[in-house]
């Protein structure tokens, strides 16, 4: 298999599955993840006809340790050659002030955000290390940078992407491995639908009185983020929509 190979977490939806048209479009072979089985398999029907690619679909909870590392231990040593990991699978649950918050929904967000993108890495990282190559994007938030009303958790488990983010970049320059933040601001995607538990009308609401980055408008910068010449690395990245000034401030 000749070309580059492209792992992006979340592809069922989203920002995810955004950058598996975009990464693909550009001929990255795929390996695409996420727990809905069925998406995966129709989004590599879509990719290998349309693009002429091969795409690996490895259906997983980012949450379960042992998933993760059976996953990716069963992948072959021509799938290996990652190039590009996106830690893109998250999402946020309920708008509570932080007494009034479900401990449940803390688990979710803290397992997924942050303990599933660790889990990640440290699977895909020896690989990148062996050929002293490769670069991983770690989608964050404006919720990282600026803490807003009600966004407790979430906000906290955006702002440990963004140190981790850090930290990764420091041990991983010996191996010429580039480590990038990627912090959209609003976009509408299933995020808010997830978040108000399937509430279609409050989801609507979010998005409501401006125009919010689309999943490609993302998409399109977490490819250009890894389409600069080798010795170039966007560290930290924020981008949001115009009417959008931080994580708290929206002109509607
Ligand atoms: P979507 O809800 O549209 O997509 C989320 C993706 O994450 C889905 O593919 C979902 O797949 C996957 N996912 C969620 N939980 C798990 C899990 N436990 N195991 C495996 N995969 C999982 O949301 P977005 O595309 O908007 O969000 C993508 C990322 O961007 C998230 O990290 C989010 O926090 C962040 N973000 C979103 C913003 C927005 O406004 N939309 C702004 C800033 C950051 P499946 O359900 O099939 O498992
Ligand atoms: C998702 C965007 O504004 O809900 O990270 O935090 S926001």
């Amino acid at each position: 298999m000749q070309g580059k190979i492209a792992l992006i977490t979340g592809a069922t939806a989203g920002f995810g599955e955004a950058c598996a048209l975009t990464f693909a479009a550009a001929g990255y072979h795929l390996i695409i993840t996420g727990r809905r089985k069925e998406r995966l398999q129709e989004l590599q029907q879509q990719l290998e006809k349309t693009y002429h690619i091969h795409v690996k679909p490895l259906a997983f909870d980012v949450r379960d340790r042992a998933a993760v590392n059976e996953a990716l231990g069963s992948l072959d040593d021509s799938w290996r050659r990652v190039d590009v990991l996106v830690n893109n699978a998250g999402l946020a649950l309920d708008l509570s002030p932080v007494d009034e918050g479900n401990p449940d929904d803390w688990d979710t967000m803290l397992d997924t955000n942050v303990k599933g993108l660790l889990y990640m890495s440290k699977a895909v990282i020896p690989w990148m290390k062996a050929r002293k190559q490769g670069q991983i994007v770690n989608i964050g938030s404006t919720a990282a940078k600026t803490v807003y009303a009600k966004g407790n958790v979430y906000c906290a488990s955006k702002a440990a992407v963004d140190a981790l983010t850090q930290g990764m970049r420091i041990d991983l320059l010996p191996y010429n491995i580039k480590v990038t933040a990627v912090h959209p601001g609003a976009a509408e995607t299933e995020f808010s639908l997830v978040r108000f538990k399937g509430d279609e009308s409050k989801a609507k609401d979010v998005y409501k009185g401006f125009t919010p980055l689309s999943a490609k408008d993302v998409a399109d910068v977490v490819f250009y983020c890894c389409s600069l010449p080798p010795h170039v690395c966007i560290n930290d990245l924020v981008l949001t929509p115009t009417a959008q000034a931080n994580a708290y401030y929206i002109h509607r």
